[in-house]
């Protein structure tokens, strides 16, 4: 008889939906965990190995925590809006909210069939108005407080995705989505200021129990730079322009200066002569990406613009250059050259002959990209370091000619898209009153279904009359809407708080619900988000909170990346290459509680790895092995062969008893479920080794089977259910306390010691820890099997190794 697969399955999952074990109460004197796994794209139509990875393990967690007295809250949802689905939709043909809301449907009941304890009445599917109506809230506030402004901007253009992009949407100068090259495009685009909170989001991470490496994408992404800003007059012109620069102890040096092709100050400074070729040079430098430019490898390119700046160190006039090695979008977009201690400088004065001159003291040649002391500096000759900066700071500061100044690499949150697959952005734009914001009584903006909705560039709502044409909130006049929708990350930005509340009709969420669930305690989902999604959320987290919505500071206290989970050939998984695992087969021939234990074993849950079908087949073997001994255990617990003493046996099996407790409840806190797994294994042993005895301290083996099943519930949910329920057991496993460590019961006291007899093992013994040499020496010569082989023979020698063995020479 198999007491685990599908059917056994289906029994508990309808048990625990009945008993409303997934429905969340508050339960008082209980502490609430929030349990949080990244919801998902519903952008394919069924769930892969990554999913439940990401899903089954974190759910196994949760379950402990129950057991161990958490009123645990973990809810589920479906991150609905934006590209994946719509892509989705376009490669089928399929209306996006059919597609949607049908793979929705399908990824639940697989979901469910996982047998995670999800708060399924708290779930949010952000495409579904009753959301977005709330995304839309967001986005008015923001806008209320300053911290949604539109703007016209260079901006990440993907032709292929036919929209705008975040900064954080390119990699490596491809579409995050599609690998195609971006372009940059001048256009207007809503943006949020995310950049007024980029000190506290980097401050805030130390308190974080987050991995080091997603901290440090964070703290490079938002890249705070101390420097200074210089102010230089250009010759003849009634103009000034400012630089920022780390190394301001070299301005003596700075023998040039150079401009971002982009720059608007570009026009006005190139002289009649110089124009075609400046121009020439704009014109080809926008079809390089930001990744070439910066490469250090690349040759160093430039134009003269026939205009001068003065250094306002030295009074010395400088020529003006355009050049691709400086990146508009960072600093002021120009940079003051000091060729004599900056590589990239150095290159470009040699490649066109401009002056190079040493101001920094050490080593042999240039450039010189260390510190030293200033020379070739009337005044400053000497100084070295932080002080040489202050001090050509404080002297250009007196001259109103610089200032200390703090730089961030992190930009303002581009979020308005030229796709129909978002949230409408609720603006309207009125002849009379211009930009005006929606009514929040008026909301939600409805997305309209009938849209052509395959991206050609412009925004798909544009075309739709009956959505673009409305009336002017402010004085009733006609008005157009915002055509573009939100970026998706704007929708995840906030759902943590949402599922909380998620029938809330009057607000997003009820305050004083929110502050007292968040922050979430354990936040599980891919590495792919360290940066976008959770930076995103810190930021909206902080907004709401000085808008006075909420009371803690960050979102997600403690977070765990799962490894990703490749095909058995060791690649990522993708149906072009045809190595996908589907778990459905896995679980229509194990159930799901062998799938889920081979993910925690044959895996470390941070690194992943490839998939193994021996590796199922082997985790089956060993849940047939545990469903053995439990059969056993029944009947002798039926049976009379009953000891009342507790023997080294039983201190054995209560050794690995505990063994197991501890290294199961240390292991899973921190995530290693295949180190926890592996105790339960030794312990299986240990059980089966007693099993096989002759007779049995029935009290022993009993408690011994209750604290494994428990052990194992968390890993094996609906199998676990079985065997407690098989054990005689109305209550659900899920009530019941978790075990106890009996410290005591790890402490040896006696050890198994092997016997030689010139170097052949003839007997193991039993003796106690605290045994002196001379009592081992004494049991062992005493042992029955070593009389025999000692007989008629002279002991010559006895050597003891404490613990482990006793050698004995006999001749
Ligand atoms: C003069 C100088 C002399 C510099 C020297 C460095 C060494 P981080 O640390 O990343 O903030 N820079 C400034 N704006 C730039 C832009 N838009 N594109 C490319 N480079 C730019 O780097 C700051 C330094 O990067 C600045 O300090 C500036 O070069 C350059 F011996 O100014 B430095
Ligand atoms: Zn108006």
């Amino acid at each position: 008889m198999t007491i685990y697969g599908k059917q056994v399955d289906k029994k508990w999952q309808k048990t625990w939906a009945e008993n409303e074990s997934t429905t969340f109460t508050k339960k008082s004197g209980k502490e609430k965990l929030y349990v949080l796994e990244m919801f998902s794209y519903p952008s394919g139509s069924k769930l892969h190995a990554g999913h439940w990875f990401n899903y089954g393990p974190t759910d196994s967690w949760a379950r402990m925590k129950r057991m161990q007295g958490y009123n645990v809250f973990q809810p589920m949802g479906f991150d609905a809006f934006g590209l994946p689905a719509e892509n989705f939709a376009i490669k089928t043909g399929i209306h996006p909210m059919d597609s949607t809301l049908k793979n929705i449907e399908t990824m639940e009941t697989q979901l469910k069939a996982m047998g995670a304890m999800f708060n399924w009445d708290h779930e949010v599917v952000t495409c579904d108005p009753d959301y977005y109506k709330w995304t839309q809230w967001l986005f008015l506030q923001l806008y209320k407080n300053n911290l949604a402004y539109r703007k016209n901007a260079p901006v990440n253009w993907c032709p292929s995705c036919n929209t705008v992009l975040a900064n954080e949407q390119v990699v490596d100068g491809l579409c995050e989505r599609c690998g195609t090259a971006v372009e940059k495009k001048d256009l207007t685009q809503w943006f949020f200021n995310i950049t007024k909170y980029a000190d506290e989001l980097l401050e805030g991470l130390e308190g974080l129990d987050w991995p080091e490496k997603t901290k440090s994408m964070q703290k490079h992404w938002i890249g705070r730079s101390y420097g200074s800003s210089v102010t230089f007059d250009v010759k003849d012109m009634d103009l000034t322009f400012d630089v920022f620069t780390t190394r301001v102890d070299t301005l003596f040096g700075a023998t040039y200066v150079v401009f971002a092709p982009e720059n608007k100050l570009v026009d006005v400074l190139t002289t009649p002569e110089n124009r075609a070729a400046v121009e020439a040079y704009q014109d080809a430098a926008k079809k390089q990406s930001d990744i070439d430019r910066q490469s250090l490898t690349r040759e160093k390119t430039g134009v003269f613009t026939g205009s001068y700046a003065v250094n306002p160190i030295n009074g010395r006039e400088i020529p003006i250059w355009v050049g691709d090695y400086v990146l508009n979008t960072y600093g002021t977009g120009i940079v003051m050259a000091v060729p004599a201690h900056d590589e990239r400088d150095f290159e470009f004065a040699t490649k066109y002959q401009l002056p190079i001159e040493r101001v920094i003291e050490g080593g042999d040649a240039l450039p010189f990209c260390e510190y030293g002391p200033m020379v070739n500096s009337p005044g400053f000759d000497g100084l070295q370091g932080d002080d040489a900066k202050s001090q050509v700071t404080a002297w250009l500061e007196e001259r109103k000619k610089g200032a200390l100044k703090v730089n961030y690499r992190l930009r303002d949150w581009l979020v308005s898209r030229q796709r129909y697959w978002g949230a409408p952005i609720p603006i309207v734009y009125c002849d009379h009153c211009g930009e005006v914001a929606v009514e929040e009584s008026d909301l939600p903006v409805r997305l309209p279904y009938d849209v052509a909705f395959t991206p050609d560039g412009k925004s798909p709502l544009a075309k739709s009359e009956s959505f673009m044409n409305t009336t002017c909130p402010r004085c009733g006049g006609p008005a157009t809407r915002e055509a573009d929708t939100l970026d998706t990350f704007v929708c995840s930005s906030w759902y943590y708080l949402r599922y909380v509340d998620n029938k809330n009709s009057d607000a997003p969420f009820d305050k004083a619900k929110v502050n007292e669930m968040l922050p979430v305690d354990k936040y599980v989902g891919g590495p792919e988000h360290a940066v976008m999604h959770l930076l995103y959320s810190r930021f909206i987290t902080k907004a709401l909170r000085d808008m006075g919505y909420l009371s803690f500071d960050e979102p997600f206290k403690s977070l765990t990346h799962q490894g990703l989970i490749l095909g058995p050939d060791g690649q990522k998984m993708s149906k072009s290459k045809g190595n996908t695992i589907s778990p459905d087969e896995y679980i229509d021939q194990y159930g799901a509680d062998v799938f889920r234990m081979y993910l925690m074993f044959g895996f470390s849950y941070s690194d992943g790895g490839a998939w193994s079908d021996e590796g199922i087949r082997s985790m089956a073997r060993f849940v047939d092995r545990v469903e053995r001994n439990f059969h056993n255990v029944r009947d002798i617990l039926q049976s009379s062969d009953h000891v009342d003493t507790i023997r080294s046996e039983e201190k054995e099996l209560l050794y690995w008893n505990a063994n197991a407790v501890k290294g199961v409840t240390e292991d899973a806190e921190k995530m290693q479920f295949n180190t926890a797994i592996a105790r339960m294994m030794e312990l299986t042993n240990a059980l089966n080794k007693y099993i096989g005895l002759d007779q049995h301290h029935h009290g022993t083996l009993k408690q011994v089977t209750e604290d494994f099943i428990r052990l194992l519930a968390p890993f094996a949910p609906h199998f676990s259910e079985e065997i407690w329920s098989l054990f005689g057991h109305s209550t659900s496993i899920f009530d019941e306390p978790w075990p106890i460590l009996d410290a005591q019961a790890l402490v040896k006291d006696e050890v198994e010691i092997a016997i030689q007899v010139n170097g052949k093992i003839k007997e193991r013994i039993m003796v106690s820890t605290s045994s002196t040499e001379d009592e081992i020496k004494t049991l062992s010569l005493a042992a029955p099997a070593i009389l025999r082989e000692t007989e008629g023979k002279t002991v010559a020698k006895v050597i003891v190794i404490k613990g482990r063995l006793v050698n004995i020479v006999a001749k």
